[in-house]
C-alpha cells in the first residue's frame, strides 16, 4: 500500500494522540530505516533510545526467534529458565542486588513508587498513608494516571484527573531545593539524570553527587529514571556513572530489549525490593521467557560490541561537529554521549519542526521536542563517516532556514 493510503487509514481509524512526521517505515537495519517507497533514512531518534543496538540486530533477532520456538510465556505462577539468568546477568552488569522485571517504562515507574512507599512505611517508619515522593519540574516518566498526576506538562495532564496524591515537585538541577523540600514523610526523590522530553536538559556539574549526599543524609531513597539515559545512551552503561554515584533504585527499559519487545526493570539494593511479598506486585508478561531471552541478548551485544564506548567516542565527535555549525537561529548545542540537542532561539520561524521536516527530505529522521529543540539520538553503533554525512545535511537544513 502507498504511504498516502496508509496515512489516510491511520487518520480514519486511529486515536489522534500523536502527530508523527509523514514518513511510513517498513524496514530497518542498523542505523538505517526505509519507507514504503524505498527511501532510506538515518534514524536519529532510535525509537526514543529503545533501539540503541541498531534496528533488527541479528543476534537479538536470533535469540528472539530461538526462544519463540521454545517457550514464550509461562506467567509467574511457574518458573522459567530464562528469568534467573537475566537476573544474574543484569545484576552483575549494573552492580545491583536485585531486579524486578516489568514491560513498559511507565510500569517500572509505578513499581518503583510502590516499592519506595512500602519502604517508607515499613523501614523508615512513615505514618500510614503519608508517604511523599519528590519529583522535578518538566519531568517525563510515562503516561499512567499516577505519573501524569505529577507531570508539570499541562498538555499531558489536563482533564485526566483526579490524580494520585503524595507527590511534590521541585526545580530540576537544584540540589538546595531538594534539601529544603524533604520532610519527615519524604520517602524518595525520583529524577532523570538528563531530562529527555524536556529537551535534553543537562543538570549543573555535580548535581547528582549533591543529590546522592542529601538523600543519604536524610534517609530518602534516590530513584534514577534511566529508562532513556541508561544502557549506553550517554556514553556510560548508566548515566549515574558520570557522577560516580549509585542510586538506591534505578529504572531501565527501552533499550533493555534493543527495541524488539517491551522489557523494563527496577534495579535495587536488597533493602527495598526485598520488602515485596508474594501477591503484592506482578504482571502477566513481566519476566516472561521471551522477554528475558531478548533482554539477555540485547545486553550481551551492547557489551560485546563495545556500544557504550562507541557512544562516548562518537557522541563527543558529533557534539564537536554540531558546535561548528554557525547559524543565527541556534541558541545552544548540548549533549552527553549520543543524547544530543540543538536548541533554536525562540521565535525561529517554523521552529524545530521545520528543521526536522527539512532533514526528513534529506534522509535524516529526528524529532523536535517542544517547539524549539531538535534532538539527535542515533543508534549507538553509528560511525564517524555517518556523522560527517549527517552533519553536512544538518548544515544544509540550517542554510535553508530563512
Ligand atoms: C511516547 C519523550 C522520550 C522516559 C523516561 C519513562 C518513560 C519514558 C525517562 C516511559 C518514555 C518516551 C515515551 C514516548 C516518547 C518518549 C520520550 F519524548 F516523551 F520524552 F523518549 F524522549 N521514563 N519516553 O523517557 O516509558 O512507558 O513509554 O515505555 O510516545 O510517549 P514507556
Amino acid at each position: 500500500m502507498k504511504a498516502k493510503e496508509l496515512i489516510k487509514l491511520e487518520d480514519q481509524f486511529g486515536a489522534k494522540n500523536y502527530k508523527p512526521l509523514d514518513v511510513v517505515l517498513n524496514r530497518g537495519q542498523g542505523i538505517w530505516v526505509w519507507d514504503v517507497d524505498g527511501n532510506k533514512y538515518l534514524d536519529c531518534l532510535s525509537a526514543y533510545s529503545a533501539v540503541n543496538q541498531g534496528h533488527c540486530h541479528p543476534k537479538i533477532r536470533q535469540a528472539m526467534m530461538d526462544q519463540a520456538d521454545k517457550l514464550t510465556l509461562t506467567s509467574r505462577a511457574f518458573r522459567n529458565d530464562q528469568l534467573p539468568l537475566l537476573y544474574e546477568e543484569l545484576c552483575k552488569l549494573t552492580d545491583s542486588h536485585k531486579m524486578l522485571p516489568m514491560n513498559s517504562g511507565a510500569e517500572a515507574v509505578e513499581t518503583v513508587i510502590k516499592c519506595a512507599r512500602k519502604w517508607g512505611y515499613e523501614t523508615k517508619g512513615v505514618a500510614d498513608g503519608q508517604a511523599e515522593v519528590i519529583v522535578c519540574n518538566d519531568n517525563f516518566h510515562g503516561r499512567t494516571l499516577s505519573i501524569i498526576g505529577f507531570s508539570t506538562d499541562e498538555n499531558a495532564r489536563t482533564n485526566f484527573g483526579p490524580f494520585t496524591p503524595g507527590f511534590k515537585t521541585i526545580p530540576f538541577g537544584d540540589a538546595d531545593a531538594l534539601e529544603q523540600a524533604i520532610g519527615p514523610n519524604t520517602v524518595a526523590f525520583m529524577v532523570e539524570p538528563i531530562q529527555g522530553e524536556a529537551g535534553v536538559i543537562i543538570p549543573p556539574e555535580g548535581y547528582l553527587q549533591k543529590v546522592r549526599k542529601i538523600c543519604t543524609q536524610k534517609n530518602v531513597l534516590l530513584i534514577l529514571d534511566e529508562i532513556q539515559t541508561g544502557l549506553g545512551r550517554t556514553g556510560k552503561l548508566l548515566a549515574e556513572e558520570h557522577d560516580g554515584i549509585q542510586a538506591d533504585l534505578t529504572l531501565i527499559g527501552k533499550a533493555l530489549s534493543g527495541g524488539f519487545y517491551p522489557v523494563s526493570a527496577v534495579l535495587s539494593n536488597e533493602a527495598v525490593l526485598g520488602l515485596l511479598q508474594p501477591g503484592q506486585h506482578g504482571s502477566t508478561f513481566g519476566g516472561n521467557p521471551l522477554a528475558c531471552a531478548v533482554a539477555r541478548a540485547a545486553l550481551k551485544v551492547l557489551v560485546e560490541e563495545n556500544m557504550v564506548e562507541n557512544a562516548e567516542k562518537i557522541g563527543a565527535y558529533f557534539l564537536s561537529e554540531l558546535e561548528k555549525i554557525q547559524h543565527p537561529a541556534i541558541k545552544e548545542v548540548r549533549g552527553v554521549g549520543l543524547m544530543l540537542a540543538i536548541e533554536l532561539k525562540e521565535g525561529t520561524p517554523g521552529g524545530a519542526r521545520a528543521i526536522c521536516e527539512s532533514l526528513m527530505r534529506m534522509g535524516i529522521l529526528c524529532k523536535e521536542t517542544h517547539t524549539y529543540t531538535i534532538r539527535f539520538a542515533p543508534p549507538l553503533i553509528i560511525e564517524q563517516q555517518d556523522i560527517d554525512w549527517a552533519v553536512d545535511k544538518i548544515k544544509t537544513a540550517f542554510d535553508g532556514l530563512s
